[in-house]
């Protein structure tokens, strides 16, 4: 996750937005940015819900296949999405 304070907030977010990942794939998300941010999964039970503060690494685990989109809990602005596939990605 990156911020820049000199941007808006439509302006941050994750890099890249979009992945693709096997099944079981735990996945790293870095907070180069300025501020703490969050990893929150947009399903309603929150599948995942990780921060990190600037400089730190946090991970996911992601073991259901699907579409799982994500934002920040904090700048809800900041979106991504991870695509986890099963049996290997085409
Ligand atoms: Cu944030």
């Amino acid at each position: 996750m990156f911020d820049d304070p000199a941007k808006p907030e439509r302006e941050w977010g994750y890099d890249p937005a979009s992945i693709e990942v096997s099944l079981g794939t735990v996945v790293t998300f870095t907070n180069v940015g300025s501020q703490f941010h969050s990893v929150t999964s947009d399903d309603p039970t929150r599948a995942f819900d990780v921060g990190a503060d600037p400089g730190e690494s946090v991970t996911v685990r992601f073991d259901r296949a699907g579409t799982w989109a994500y934002h920040c809990g904090i700048h809800p602005e900041m979106k991504g999405v991870v695509h986890v596939c099963e049996g290997g990605c085409p």
